[in-house]
């Protein structure tokens, strides 16, 4: 029956967890028995200088809980950071999918949604060149919907049996465990380059999609097809994809690098301080549908996990969006203990045929049993349902719920036959019934052996700003390659997605594209495989240059700075007119303004005022803002003898931010390592006004900053 207004369940998890919340304020101190502490400071001793005595069960209980305090972190996805939410419906497909909580405009459901580094361990850097997890948790009114996806749409490899053999390769090397969190070694490239068909991830992987500006603005694919059942129990193949508020943008590498020291917890501390103030995440969800009919259109196959259906060819369409708005209250309670599982769907969801979906389907809830140590891990309070759940699944650790009856078996008569099964009209789910007519193999589909095309059509679809950072990711990369042997294979491989980035990272290693591509022995096929057959491929997209891949060129998001944090840099006798002129500009905007100086505590402006040092230029640095400010007033020249600050600016610069001067503010730029563009400036993302507090000043430099970064000083840098 359709209701008036539209389900809101946003708050029902929230609800949910309350029983389980605790707040230690104004209670006595207690064991877990409950028993309250009378001394927490010192052990039962025999005598004030003797042995401690076993018996002291208040010592034993706090140490044997100390002990076990930590648990598995995953395998991979380590390192990760949360937040709780809601989706709203804004655009309902019923002719798709039966999915409840995707049905009535305006219907919202509770989120739990958690971004992830993949390679690095729990307490490794935010800022490593990876890729990102995005997963979501619908606390939906028909049971859990995990979407588990990642910020790019294709993965490395197209069969499951291949993903410990990756991780293997990419996690630190096993006999010195280095290097952490990254990419740039030996073990990773020479299984890169053994396999043909991770070319198009890799594409992605040295592209800025790796080096995020913010879990805030990244991109989220499914990666895999799904398919859809709507109530006429039609199925349609589906691609899912998030599409973020604030636009997908990017840091420099170098700052990336930089960043990993100054502040290796800048995309969870980012995430955290934008919930905290109100500057809620949002993203769009839509879906690329495809019909039964047409999954053998295309020039690629659609089960094929390296592959992506352009946006040219199967237009995205929008559905609803998703708001995180509530930061966790504990970490490991919740960021640390959510468990997401692609297997877990409702009815309307799915899942389609490609063989590395139907690998993680196995691989999720084993793992979460050495991780989380039980079958029982539904009923941690962040993984639990909030539909009702009754079975005849029983025991195993920790289990929190208490079965009443006799009866843990079905079918049965002494139970009244409860809990009892639901027909598909009632909710119950029921598989597609896909029609499957095939011989048992163990052999990929040759329509997956086209390893190159979409690689291409990736390269072809950048600006020369993002194709060069491409070719100086790989620099780096294979520059870090020890083995010549593997630089080499990797060229001959680069050699068939772009003669020219070939050449140019060629030129970088200096070393010469092999001229007959090696044929590594196994490039994932059996030594008894028909090699003719698997031979890899380049079949040239009918699509040759897709916008919607290129960061820079997306066109689909108004340029904002909102949440954008500014460094007004300071002295005594700083102008007070500039610096809370510019504050409040940047407030207006929603953007963050901080007052660095050379000490902390407070600086004195020109009209005797104090406003009071956020940072110092020893405790923060250019890597962690936007953008630099430097207003006018005397006082500001003492500055330019100071090689921190120096540092500072010539950062800022080099990693392509808008620098704003003012009066005196322009005269530091003198010593900075592009003071000829200072005084004679063609590059828009520097602003500089003669006079301090010029209102149209403040307009053009919130303006350059809402284009993010000035990439074309790059080449002259
Ligand atoms: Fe995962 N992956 N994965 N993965 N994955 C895990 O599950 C696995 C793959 C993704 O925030 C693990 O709970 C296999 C693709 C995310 O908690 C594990 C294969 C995509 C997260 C696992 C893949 C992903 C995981 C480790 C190849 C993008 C973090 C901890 C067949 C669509 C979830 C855990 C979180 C986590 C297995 C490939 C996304 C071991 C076997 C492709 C976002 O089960």
């Amino acid at each position: 029956m359709k209701q008036n207004t539209p389900p809101n369940r946003q708050e029902d998890k929230q609800a949910d967890l309350i029983p389980n919340k605790s707040d230690g304020t104004n209670k006595f101190l207690t064991t877990n028995q409950g028993v309250k502490i009378n001394d927490d400071n010192n052990s039962l001793k025999a005598g004030e200088r003797g042995p401690s005595l076993l018996e002291d069960f208040i010592l034993r209980e706090k140490i044997t809980h100390f002990d076990h305090e930590r648990i598995p972190e995953r395998i991979v996805h380590a390192r990760g950071s949360a937040a709780h939410g809601y989706f709203e419906v804004t655009n309902p497909i019923p002719q798709f999918t039966k999915a409840g909580f995707l049905q009535e405009v305006g219907q919202r459901t509770p989120v739990f949604t958690r971004f992830s580094t993949v390679a690095g361990s729990r307490g490794s850097t935010d800022l490593a060149r990876d890729v990102r997890g995005f997963s979501v948790k619908f606390y939906t009114e028909a049971g859990i919907y995990d979407f588990v996806g990642n910020n790019i749409p294709v993965f490395f490899i197209q069969d499951a049996t291949k993903f410990p053999d990756l991780i293997h390769a990419v996690k630190p090397e096993p006999h010195n465990e280095i290097p952490q969190a990254a990419s740039a070694h030996d073990t990773f490239w020479d299984f890169i380059s053994l396999m043909p068909e991770s070319m198009h991830m890799i594409m992605w992987t040295m592209s800025d999609r790796a080096i995020p500006r913010s879990y805030r603005m990244i991109e989220g694919f499914g990666v895999h097809t799904f398919r859809f059942i709507n109530e006429q129990n039609e199925s349609h193949f589906v691609k899912i994809h998030w599409k973020p508020k604030l636009g997908t943008h990017a840091l420099a590498w170098d700052e990336a690098q930089k960043l990993s020291g100054k502040n290796p917890d800048f995309h969870r501390e980012d995430l955290w301080e934008a919930i905290d103030c109100g500057n809620f995440p949002e993203w769009e969800m839509g879906v690329q549908v495809i019909p039964e009919a047409d999954e053998h259109k295309y020039d690629f196959d659609i089960l094929d996990p390296t592959k992506l259906i352009p946006e040219e060819l199967v237009p995205v369409t929008i559905i609803g969006k998703m708001v995180l708005n509530r930061n966790p209250d504990n970490f490991f309670a919740e960021t640390e203990q959510v468990a997401f599982h692609p297997g877990h769907v409702v009815p309307g969801i799915d899942f389609s045929n490609d063989p590395l979906l139907q690998g993680r389907l196995f691989s999720y809830t084993d793992t979460q049993l050495s991780r989380l140590g039980s079958p029982n891990f539904h009923e941690i309070p962040i993984n639990r349902s909030i539909s009702p759940t009754h079975n005849n699944q029983r025991d195993g650790h920790m289990r929190q719920e208490i079965n009443k009856g006799r009866v843990s078996y079905h079918p049965n008569s002494l139970g009244g036959g409860c809990p009892y099964q639901a027909k598909i009209a009632e909710g119950g789910f029921a598989s597609f019934n896909e029609r499957i007519d095939a011989v048992k193999i163990r052999e990929r589909s040759e329509s997956f052996s086209d390893h190159f095309g979409q690689a291409t059509m990736f390269f072809n679809s950048q600006t020369d700003v993002e194709k060069n950072h491409i070719i100086k990711a790989l620099r780096f990369e294979l520059g870090k390659v020890e083995t010549i042997a593997i630089r080499v294979r990797m060229l001959g491989l680069l050699s068939q997605v772009d003669a020219t980035l070939a050449e140019k990272v060629a030129e970088g290693l200096r070393l010469s594209i092999p001229e007959i591509l090696e044929k590594p022995i196994n490039h994932g096929v059996s030594p008894d495989a028909d090699k003719d057959k698997h031979e890899p491929k380049s079949v040239l997209s009918e699509v040759s240059s897709s916008d919607a891949l290129s960061m820079l060129k997306n066109p689909t998001v108004t340029p904002t700075i909102e949440s954008r944090k500014v460094a007004i840099i300071c002295a005594d006798g700083v102008s007070e007119t500039s610096v809370m002129n510019m504050k409040l500009a940047l407030l207006k905007e929603n953007a963050k303004a901080c007052i660095v100086a050379p000490y902390n505590g407070f600086v004195t402006t020109d009209a005797n005022g104090q406003i009071p040092v956020d940072f110092t230029f020893l405790t923060g640095h250019s890597v962690l803002f936007d953008a630099l400010y430097i207003p006018g007033g005397l006082g500001l020249n003492a500055l330019s003898e100071d090689p921190d600050v120096m540092d500072w600016i010539n950062d800022a610069y080099k990693h392509c931010k808008v620098i704003g001067a003012e009066g005196e503010g322009i005269d530091l730029l003198s010593g900075s390592n592009f003071a000829n563009k200072a005084t004679n400036p063609d590059d828009g993302g520097l602003v500089l006004g003669q006079k301090s507090g010029n209102a149209q000043f403040t307009t053009d430099f919130i303006a350059a900053m809402a284009q993010h970064r000035f990439w074309e000083r790059e080449p002259q840098l």
